[in-house]
């Protein structure tokens, strides 16, 4: 029996549990307690809506005000839901999870909140969302999930340091400041996202230092996100080395062994799509995504694809499709890199880029173009992968009909 906490209304420890105060949701809560005695753990669920209130008990008739109050509660294996609204708050997580026993801050099902710290045009007070250990940002957090939250006008939008096992989620990550989401981490993954329009201040037109997605460390996988119309680069592969002062550990720093896959990159305006950045990156695999009309701003024969810059070797760089008119898919790649097999010069045919809306159109082709080792067995919007003959290259499944 592992059970040091609170839920619901009781309080369970070293196998005693004690009522805490009365409440209407006595039932529920008894059930979810013998559910926990029974399975050795518990499991407290709470609830945040913007008609809560924080001296509520998050239950799902009483739910709490702010998230930050939920999150400051939660332990390994809680979930935070959050209702449709929003919440003006820069949101601070600081305890980890455990494996298998992630914290899950998450929306209710069907519904959007909103974390919004700032305001337009303004300098924003916070991130939407940080992760950073109690103990300090040189120390690890980690077993964490965000799931189905839109994040704007932070200064970033998640940001986060030495995060491991960490999982972001459906997420829609806009119009933020600086980076749409930045920091270090190990085994961290980034999937179904939409990130777009972050860094466009309205000092920096001329910015390289603004990117959708700025992250360094060890096995990273970034998967099904559409990435769009930020400042500078879509994805910064940032291999900054290990730096015993600020890193958790040499797996928190670097950039080796990325999986890049099924996103769809377009639209960026001051660099391409990818840089891999620093010696200190390799053997990242770049597979079957699609990089659409990236370098906006840059001249012709700028790079709008993958940008090499001082990278290390061992990339592989597969089955993209490639579309810029006047510009080229990759800069000079370092030594030992395999690139092989793309697509260059076809126009993937969106069903309307300029609003944001890439699904694919009939001829496309991106469709079944893609290699099927390694793909995410969804798309970006939840439909089987793959349908039809095979893969489509990009975070969508081509749908009939459109
Ligand atoms: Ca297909």
């Amino acid at each position: 029996m592992t059970c040091a906490k609170s839920v619901g209304h009781f309080c369970s420890r070293g196998g005693e549990r004690r009522r805490r105060r009365p409440a209407p949701a006595v039932g529920r809560a008894w059930a979810f307690s013998l559910l926990g005695l029974v399975q050795g753990v518990f499991a407290a669920v709470y609830h945040v809506a913007p008609d809560g209130d924080d001296a509520h008990p998050g239950s799902p008739e009483r739910p709490l005000r702010t998230v930050q109050r939920a999150v400051d509660r939660a332990r390994a294996g809680d979930t935070i839901v959050v209702r449709a609204g929003v919440y003006r708050e820069a949101v601070v997580l600081r305890e980890s999870g455990e494996e298998g026993r992630p914290i899950v801050l998450k929306n209710h099902p069907g519904e959007r909140p909103i974390l919004q710290p700032g305001q337009p045009g303004q300098a924003p007070p916070g991130q939407g969302i940080r992760l950073q250990a109690r103990a300090g940002y040189q120390h690890p957090i980690g077993w964490i999930a965000l799931e189905g939250l839109e994040i704007r006008h932070g200064h970033d939008g998640i940001k986060f340091y030495n995060a491991h096992h960490v999982t972001i989620r459906n997420c829609f990550i806009h119009d933020n400041w600086h980076q749409g989401i930045l920091g270090n981490g190990y085994r961290v993954r980034i999937e179904g996202n939409v990130i777009a329009r972050n860094g466009l201040r309205p000092d920096n037109e001329r910015s390289n230092l603004e990117h959708g997605i700025y992250v360094t460390g060890t096995e990273i996988e970034i998967a099904n996100n559409v990435i769009h119309g930020n400042r500078a680069y879509g994805i910064q592969v940032a291999g900054y080395p290990y730096n015993p002062g600020a890193h958790a550990g040499p797996e928190f720093a670097g950039a080796r062994r990325w999986r890049i896959h099924h996103n769809t990159i377009a639209l960026q305006r001051n660099r391409a799509g990818v840089v891999l950045w620093q010696p200190q990156t390799t053997d990242c695999t770049i597979q079957n995504n699609i990089f659409y009309r990236n370098a906006q701003t840059l001249g012709r024969g700028a790079c709008q694809g993958v940008d090499f810059v001082n990278a290390g070797g061992g990339h592989r760089i597969c089955r993209n499709l490639f579309f810029g008119p006047e510009r080229t898919a990759w800069s000079q790649p370092p030594e030992g890199c395999r690139i092989e097999e793309n697509l260059e010069g076809q126009d993937p045919l969106f069903v309307d880029a300029d609003r944001g809306d890439f699904r694919l159109r009939a001829g496309s082709p991106a469709i079944d173009a893609g290699l099927t080792e390694g793909a995410p067995k969804k798309d970006r919007e939840g439909r089987t992968r793959p349908q039809g003959g095979g893969v489509d290259l990009g975070a969508h499944e081509f749908q009939q009909g459109l």
